[in-house]
């Protein structure tokens, strides 16, 4: 992948733990690393093909001195979201900044934290049977609600969601009608950093967990993450079961037919045609 660079960047601002930091303030190196394919900008001569580096270093600038942080991965996780949401071409980021005036009472040159995050699709499936009274929400307003509180998530965007359909109970344990759906998360967290995001919104949509398949406000599987296998105590993805389900594959088909499970090397469309026990009601 090109790059663009940006070495050393020196920002006057005050993160630190120490209230004096706060205060007083100190210098802050930058330096920042912005993968993207820079082959058009190269062909075509024109700035508005690249990212402009002068536009970064006065944003990294700005946001720098605009926010405290008290810990300087702090400062580095803000800075490359800002950068992500603000240039969609690209790829990966990398911050590194350097605290060299940090109050440490020996000999040292410089301290330093260095972040690096990549763009990811998660493809989420989402399901509701249960109404929460104590938010006097229904089903269909849960979906909506966790949909927007990840799209809201300073590192996720919602790339593409399905329609929502109704199902009947598949596994023999929930009694009621779910509604059901799929879609797109472009993230900047690594898959096990999102199912704890995910379980947060769980949680805050009324998730009581009692019995495994039971009725339940809010559930979110990650159905596939890029074209990873994960098979982790508290993780396996794709998700396990998924391809008899026609109520993860039906949704997911209306955003990505196409895409290949990468274990079972079908496409969703294909998976779809072969599930045998058809739930969808609606
Ligand atoms: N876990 C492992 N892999 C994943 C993954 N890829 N995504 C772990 C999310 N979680 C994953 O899940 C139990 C544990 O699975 C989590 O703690 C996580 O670490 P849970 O959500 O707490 O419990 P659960 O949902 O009851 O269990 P499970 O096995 O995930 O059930 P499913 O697969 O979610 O199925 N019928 C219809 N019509 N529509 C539905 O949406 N859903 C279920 C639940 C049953 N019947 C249904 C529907
Ligand atoms: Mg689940």
């Amino acid at each position: 992948m090109d790059e663009i660079r940006i070495d050393d960047l020196k920002v006057f601002a005050r993160h630190g733990v120490f209230p004096e930091e706060n205060e007083k303030g100190q210098n802050f190196y930058i330096n920042a690393k912005l993968e993207m394919s820079l082959r058009k900008a190269g062909l075509t001569d024109e700035l508005g093909a690249s990212v402009s580096y002068a536009e970064v270093c006065g944003i990294i600038s700005e946001e720098m001195q605009k926010h405290t942080f008290k810990l300087i991965e702090a400062a580095a996780e803000h800075l490359i979201c800002v950068l992500m949401k603000r240039f969609e071409s690209i790829k990966a980021i990398s911050v590194e900044i350097r605290k060299p005036e940090a109050p440490i009472d020996l000999e040292f040159s410089s301290v330093s934290v260095c972040l690096r995050r990549r763009r990811h699709n998660a493809y989420i499936a989402i399901g509701s049977n249960d109404d929460y009274p104590e938010k006097n929400e229904s089903s269909e307003e849960l979906v909506e609600d966790a949909i927007r509180m990840l799209d809201e998530d300073p590192e996720c965007r919602v790339l593409f969601r399905s329609s929502m359909i109704k199902t009947k109970p598949y596994g023999g344990v929930a009694t009621k009608e779910f509604i059901n759906g799929a879609f797109i998360l472009e993230t900047l967290y690594e898959p096990e950093a999102l199912l704890d995001k995910i379980h947060e919104i769980e949680n805050a949509c009324g998730r009581i967990r009692k019995e495994r398949w039971g009725d339940r406000t809010l559930d979110m599987d990650i159905i596939y993450f890029d074209n990873e296998v994960i098979d982790l105590p508290n993780l396996t993805v794709p998700h396990r079961d998924m391809e008899n389900r026609d109520f993860v594959l039906a949704p997911l088909c209306e955003i990505a037919p196409d895409f290949i499970h990468p274990v079972l090397r079908k496409t969703n469309r294909e998976l779809l045609e072969e599930v045998k026990e058809k739930c969808i009601i609606i």
